[in-house]
């Protein structure tokens, strides 16, 4: 009797502890979890890739956009999401006059430096309160640009000399 008692406080032991490890390692995975993947080009030699994780250090900003539709009218969108110009400054790119922005389809666009300058250009992910999801999780925000201007699903980014 004595013994089975013994054995049942064992693994009583046993089971708590594999809960307590088991539950600190998911809520670590699930802090740290890549959920999008910038690549930059021109910056360094190698390419660097720019996650959600890189996102939290530069911080958010709230921006109102106005998107103009090809029939002429406009949207105006609440955006969240990270400075163009912040995240090159982050990432300590120097000199560029331009830059690429390409979506994972292979659209793409060549930002004048005065665009990426702009206060008004971001890399978004968070849309009149949604957050962005599947193949469009970081959106090109350009406030007062035509529609075609707003890359979805942002996955590379090359800087040009
Ligand atoms: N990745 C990606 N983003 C894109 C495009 C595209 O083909 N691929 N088309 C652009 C153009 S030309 C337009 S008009 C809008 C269309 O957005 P909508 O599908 O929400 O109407 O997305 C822009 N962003
Ligand atoms: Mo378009």
């Amino acid at each position: 009797m004595k013994i089975k008692r013994f054995i049942g406080f064992i693994l009583t032991l046993a089971l708590v502890l594999t809960a307590f490890v088991g539950c600190g390692g998911e809520q670590k995975a699930s802090a740290d979890k890549v959920k999008w993947t910038i690549n930059i080009e021109g910056i360094k030699d190698e390419a660097i890739s720019f996650t959600n994780i890189d996102g939290e250090k530069v911080g958010l900003k709230e921006i109102k956009a106005i998107m103009k539709k090809k029939d002429g009218s406009e949207t105006e969108q609440t955006w969240k999401g990270y400075g163009l110009k912040e995240v090159l400054d982050y990432l300590k790119a120097e000199e560029y006059s331009a830059v690429v922005v390409e979506a994972g389809d292979g659209y793409s666009k060549e930002l004048p430096k005065d665009l990426v300058m702009s206060e008004e250009t971001i890399l978004g992910v968070i849309k009149d309160g949604e957050a962005l999801e599947d193949d469009n999780k970081v959106q090109l925000v350009v406030n007062g640009k035509g529609s075609n201007w707003w890359i979805k699903g942002v996955a590379k980014i090359k800087l040009l000399k």
